[in-house]
């Protein structure tokens, strides 16, 4: 008897594909990009949650790999970012330093999962190398009129001393160290992601991606279509233009509402409400607009103006409230309270007048008790509109209005440009100069990249400057341009910016000529397959669709979507181990939660393949899991029981019976489904299940053959390929169990059962249950039926009894 041990069979195979590859590229074999979210490379080192979503896609390259495909696995590292600059600020060690050796820490731990990475495709966004194609995309965008500058009140975060994305504000906090984030009014440089904003919501559809993610996209983009309408203000010259969806509902404007941002706002103003307005106004602008939002009594000024409906000529007064947002639309609405939410409880608060122009069921509502939202119904008090259907001129509405001069057809967006300027160090350099006479000038692409400089301090300094300001031989410079004195750019990229293309980059990740080369891009992009947290739906995943699609209209790449396929693993959780200050509930792992569990101890004490399959059984995939170490025994079990298998009947010659065939089959097409579809889960426990059915039949029909033992251990291979390779070579094979082999294929009619299970009843309970052959005669059934009953079966039979293909009952007395 050959014993498992894991740690002699890892080594063994490790040992062997490092010597001879597994996955060359012969150049004929079709490619598949097989692709991670890269990690940030933290000094706390993986666990077990990070496990899972390497093991997923490890699986998932192998399985390509069984397919003949060449398959591009790469690794590389995110590592510019806060964390290792708020080290740097607490201990004095230079980023550079402190991620050279995460790096190398986080490499060993990857090392241990065993994946087929491809280590010669590295990339670090934060080597100077690599960062230079960063810094030339954002020259590009430059040229391109997508980056610019604007004075703006952004996103600060007090404590973290920079600006942030509206992607990085989480329920009114910053997303990394949740300190509540206030406005700043800063310069920022800008990239016009809205540029992009109707290809990148249409060409969603030609994604298979989760449509959870797709529909996250579809509504950060947020598109709307609607009108623009001219409202005059009684008694003035000026008008008021306001946005709306709605423009059916016109008839129906009682009211009009600004955001007190809005410019017209002050000077709505009278004498009797301007000292109502002024203090409603700085109110407002104390309060951020996460906090305005989820006000749960509306609040709000009249301004003592009145505007004129341009439909019907009504007066209509003219308030400012908070909910009217200043940056989307016009910053100013027409309020029908009839059939908006948000309006009726504003009217119901300062008793405005409501007028219904859609009728519902058919008929005017007599006391509303709230508003009728949907465009659904006949109008009504709406003039010559009287009998129109609602949702036809809804649509209509638009070119109607632009016709009688009052307005114009107008599509909106909720997606903003990004402000992609940080007031920190460790990020690239952006590559501008600021010259007094030629404005801001690109630094030249050949006298890319700008490299970073040494600093002696890291932290921010408070004023919005980042600690770079504090260079005066880096910040002063000549202009490109014109050559006179001028000054640096001092703020650095967003985080975001490396992670925006670096998948681009691997397939190509020596050239010093190109980002990427034209024949390599075509022959390995785009990505076919991309695993990664669900979290990254619509801040990396839109800028990487951004990106690609900037370098696809440049011409550095001949496809414009990044990822064909997408898969979000959910995360590992688990009870926190001091329950008196975390709870009791199950929480996404983390050093700070002092929940973590390291695979090491668990690879040591059962095996990187048991780890492995443990990964993949604690729950399906996309959802979260809660972690227990415990499961992962029944898992190791199982290897050694197939291990057990494979040994004891490798030499056996044992021929293959149709039973086994049958089962065989079975067995294929479960694990192949399930593998499609993701439900990775299941595949361990079908495993399982297939194991003991086999071990049962050996039993039976002494022994297994050895191309149902092979069949078993190629469909094991993606999962624990340390433990396949070694069975592959007990049955005798010279090469890995990934070469010269294929993943097996299923025939639905071998699957076909042809036994059926009988209930044998003994005056009508059940005793026991009999498989026999479907076709078989009712005697042999009945005969079969009571040798299975044996001694339980006394006295003298009266009747028996067989339903076909169900039941055999025996009455007896
Ligand atoms: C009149 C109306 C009548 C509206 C009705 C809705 C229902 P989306 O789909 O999000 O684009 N709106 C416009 N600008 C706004 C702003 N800056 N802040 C808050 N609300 C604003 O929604 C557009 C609708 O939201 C617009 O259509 C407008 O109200 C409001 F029965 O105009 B509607
Ligand atoms: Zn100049």
């Amino acid at each position: 008897e050959v014993r498992y041990n894991h740690k002699e069979v890892e080594k063994k195979w490790r040992g062997n594909w490092q010597a001879k590859p597994i996955n060359v590229n012969d150049g004929k074999k079709p490619k598949y990009y097989c692709l991670d979210m890269f990690p940030y490379p933290s000094g706390s080192g993986l666990h077990v949650g990070h496990w899972r979503g390497y093991v997923i896609s490890d699986v998932w390259s192998r399985y390509k790999m069984l397919h003949g495909y060449y398959v591009i696995h790469p690794m590389g590292w995110d590592a510019f970012g806060l964390p290792a600059e708020n080290y740097a600020i607490k201990t004095g060690v230079h980023p550079k330093i402190s991620t050279a050796s995460n790096v190398a820490n986080i490499k060993r731990q990857i090392k241990e999962i065993s994946a087929v990475y491809d280590w010669d495709m590295e990339v670090n966004t934060t080597d100077p190398e690599f960062y230079k194609w960063t810094q030339w995309i954002f020259v590009k965008m430059f040229k391109a009129g997508l980056a610019y500058e604007k004075e703006m009140p952004i996103n600060w975060c007090p404590s973290c001393k920079t600006g942030l994305a509206n992607e990085e504000v989480v329920n009114g906090c910053c997303e990394r160290c949740h300190s509540v984030v206030t406005k700043k009014n800063l310069k920022q440089w800008m990239l016009k992601i809205t540029a992009y904003a109707d290809r990148l919501l249409d060409d969603l559809d030609k994604l298979d991606w989760p449509e959870k993610v797709k529909k996250m996209q579809t509504d950060w983009i947020g598109r709307s279509y609607g009108a623009e309408v001219d409202f005059k203000v009684e008694g003035t010259d000026d008008s008021i233009t306001v946005y709306t969806t709605r423009p059916d509902t016109l008839y129906g404007a009682t009211f009009m509402v600004l955001a007190p941002e809005h410019k017209m706002a002050k000077q709505l103003a009278t004498d009797e409400t301007r000292k109502a307005v002024d203090d409603y106004i700085y109110r407002a602008s104390t309060r951020s607009n996460i906090d305005r939002m989820q006000d749960k009594e509306k609040t709000g000024v009249f301004t003592g103006s009145y505007a004129i409906n341009p439909l019907n000529g009504a007066k209509v007064p003219i308030w400012l409230s908070d909910y009217v947002l200043a940056d989307y639309g016009t910053g100013a609405i027409m309020c029908v309270p009839a059939h908006d939410d948000r309006d009726f409880e504003f009217a119901k608060k300062f008793d405005l007048p409501i007028i219904q122009v859609i009728a519902k069921d058919g008929k005017e509502i007599e006391n509303m008790t709230e508003a009728y939202t949907e465009a659904a119904g006949t109008m009504i008090n709406s003039g010559d509109w009287n009998g129109m259907e609602s949702s036809v001129l809804k649509k209509e509405a638009p070119a109607m209005i632009e016709k009688m001069g009052f307005g114009r057809k107008t599509t909106n967006y909720k997606l903003r440009d990004w402000v992609f300027s940080r007031q920190r160090y460790w990020g690239e350099p952006i590559p501008i100069v600021h010259c007094p006479d030629c404005g801001c000038v690109p630094v030249p692409e050949d006298q890319l990249p700008l490299l970073l400089p040494e600093v002696e301090k890291y932290e921010p300094t408070g004023t919005g400057e980042s600690p770079l300001a504090a260079i005066d031989e880096w910040v002063n410079t000549t202009c490109p341009c014109c050559g006179k004195p001028a000054k640096r750019e001092t703020n650095t990229m967003p985080q975001w910016a490396g992670s925006s293309w670096y998948f681009l980059r691997y397939v190509d990740n020596k050239n010093d000529k190109e980002l990427v080369s034209r024949e390599k891009a075509d022959k390995y992009l785009p990505v076919d397959m991309y695993i990664g947290g669900v979290e990254h739906a619509v801040l990396h995943l839109l800028y990487s669709r951004f990106y690609t699609k900037f370098l696809h209209d440049i011409g550095v790449i001949d496809f414009d979507e990044p990822f064909k396929k997408l898969f979000n693993q959910g995360m590992i959780c688990k009870k926190p181990d001091d329950i008196e200050k975390y709870g009791t509930k199950a929480m996404k792992m983390s050093k700070s939660m002092g929940n973590v569990v390291s695979p090491d101890t668990l690879v040591n004490d059962y095996g990187c393949d048991s780890l492995r399959m443990y990964e993949l059984f604690v729950g399906p995939p996309e959802t979260d899991a809660e972690w227990d170490d415990r499961g992962i025994d029944g898992v190791r079990r199982f290897i050694t029981r197939f291990w057990n298998l494979v040994h004891e009947n490798a030499g056996k010659n044992v021929p293959e019976t149709d039973e086994c065939t049958k089962l065989q089959h079975k067995m294929v097409h479960d694990i192949t489904e399930r593998l499609e579809s993701f439900s990775l889960n299941t595949v361990i426990s079908g495993f399982m299940e297939y194991n003991n059915k086999f071990i049962e039949l050996a039993k039976k029909q002494g022994g297994i053959d050895k191309k149902t033992l092979e069949i078993m251990v190629t469909l094991l291979a993606p999962f624990a390929p340390h433990v396949a390779e070694e069975l592959w070579e007990v049955l005798g094979h010279d090469t890995s169990v990934f070469e010269n082999n294929r993943w097996p294929e299923y025939d639905e009619d071998a699957m076909k059962d042809n036994e059926v299970e009988i209930a044998v009843q003994l005056n009508g309970k059940t005793k026991t249950v009999i498989t026999i052959a479907a076709d078989a005669a009712k005697d042999d059934v009945l005969a079969a039926g009571k040798a299975a009953l044996g001694d339980k079966l006394t006295g003298s039979i009266i009747k028996e009894i067989y339903v076909p293909g169900k039941i055999v009952n025996i009455v007896a007395k």
